[in-house]
């Protein structure tokens, strides 16, 4: 079996709005409630946010479950439209809640990674135009500032955002999400209001200071880019996708670097957001801890014909070759040598950044097809994927780079947007009747694995 240091942490992901569901305390609307309100079909089945899995009745037992198998940590968010429902008055319930919840963790042994925001815009925050709103901004700051006042001396691990061009590309780039526009200026000024938000949340974290031990950073999905092919075309459709999807925003999160090549692009099309010189200068300033790297798939961009492109990436499109393995439930293509190549990239072109996995994981429908005579679901194929992306993980370690971490999406089966509970990625399985719980085989495989480590 692999074997992983002592000290590297073995643990697992979820988000508030994935698994609270309404809850126990006033929680205002997101984005996902808005979506269920008006186009309820597009959900998987019809089920929307309001359950999930009731985490807030059941944190509790799921916390000992996990302790159960050993589980070094947990990555999950706090929810600022429960903790702020009508985005300016803080309730103090939820406050109690996010309390209660982290001692829970650190009474089971169990480190808390906490992130301030998992896709889960509020509804106010979305109709006042989201991240382009000054006003929306400086509420992000006021809560991410009573954040780490409260929270601090429970929480070493703070990260901004998680995957957070996710939501944007989805809501104004695509019809994933509200508010449903396609429109790159409209995407990329959210995108600068993003990074924006992000600096100054990481300047007032500095400034502050309220804990010295803790520790801030960004969960960024990087589906590492590789050209389709080797014509020149693709090679250049995978440079213009690394430079606005992938590298490009990582490198200034991460450490306030505007590649030049990013804005020349933008330049090509005038599409340079509105910005000023004093916002340049703050997010120029920043520097973050630590990464968070979500991965599930790589992207292998190819050139795509346009007869009107509004930007460069117009001429980018995705493929997938006809010989790649892949997880034919959420249509992924499976390619764990990627996270090599990450953690390769990371020590090279990121000064060896301290890094964990924030989410990998295998999402499988029916997984009651593969129940055992006892009930127990067996996921050998969930065991199989976690242990070839875990080798890459090893074999990038003994390479030097400074990975101190890895979480698997999911710790217990989550509802998931749009898809609902379509896909499921537990370690623990939930049974949506009457919200029971049970041990899929891989979670035994995983407390094997964090019990190996010396
Ligand atoms: C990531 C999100 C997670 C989770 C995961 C699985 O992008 O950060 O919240 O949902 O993807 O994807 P999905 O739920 O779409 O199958």
């Amino acid at each position: 079996m692999l074997k992983f240091s002592k000290d590297f942490q073995i643990g697992a992901a979820i988000s508030a709005i994935q698994t609270e569901g309404a809850g126990l305390t006033k929680k205002g609307d997101t984005i996902f409630e808005m979506q269920y309100k008006k186009k309820k079909a597009e959900f998987f089945e019809g089920i929307g946010p309001n359950i999930t899995s009731d985490f807030m009745r059941n944190y509790k037992t799921d916390l000992k479950m996990l302790s159960e198998i050993k589980l070094t940590s947990l990555r999950t968010s706090f929810s600022w439209a429960r903790l702020y429902p009508d985005g300016k008055n803080l309730d103090n319930e939820a406050v109690k809640y996010y309390h209660n919840y982290l001692d829970e963790c650190i009474k089971n042994n169990i480190i808390p990674h906490m992130c301030l925001f998992h896709f889960d815009m509020p509804a106010w925050a979305s109709e006042l135009g989201g991240w382009s709103s000054e006003v929306v901004i400086e509420s992000f700051i006021k809560y991410a500032d009573f954040i780490f006042s409260e929270y601090g001396a429970k929480v070493k691990y703070f990260t901004t955002f998680n995957e957070p061009l996710n939501p944007i590309v989805g809501g104004f780039l695509g019809d994933g999400f509200e508010p449903y526009v396609n429109d790159p200026r409209l995407a990329i000024q959210q995108a600068y209001g993003m990074i924006l938000a992000h600096a100054k949340v990481v300047e007032i974290f500095r400034e502050k200071n309220y804990h010295k031990d803790s520790k801030i950073g960004i969960v960024f999905d990087w589906n590492y880019t590789y050209p389709f092919s080797e014509s020149e075309n693709d090679k250049y459709s995978a440079k213009i996708f690394d430079a606005y999807i992938n590298k490009g925003p990582l490198k200034i999160l991460a450490q306030g670097v505007i590649d030049d090549f990013l804005v020349d692009s933008l330049k090509k099309y005038q599409m340079l957001p509105k910005y000023t010189k004093s916002e340049i200068e703050i997010i120029k300033k920043v520097k973050v801890d630590f990464l968070g790297i979500n991965y599930y798939f790589p992207k292998r961009a190819a050139y795509v014909e346009c007869n009107n492109p509004r930007f460069e990436m117009d001429n980018v499109t995705q493929k997938i070759p006809a010989d790649a393995i892949m997880n034919v439930h959420r249509g992924w293509e499976i390619y764990p040598q990627a996270l090599y190549d990450i953690g390769l990239a990371l020590k090279n072109e990121f000064q060896n950044i301290p890094w964990y996995i924030g989410e990998c994981g295998m999402g499988v429908q029916n997984e009651d097809l593969y129940r055992d005579k006892n009930g127990m679901i067996n996921d050998d194929y969930r065991i199989d994927f976690l242990e070839k992306h875990l080798e890459q993980i090893k074999r990038v370690i003994d390479m030097g780079s400074n990975c101190f971490g890895f979480h698997v999406w999911a710790a217990i089966d989550c509802w998931s947007f749009r898809n609902a509970y379509k896909n499921r990625y537990g370690l623990i399985e939930v049974n949506l009747k009457n919200q029971e719980r049970r041990f899929k085989k891989s979670a035994y495989w995983y407390k094997k694995l964090i019990e190996n480590r010396s």
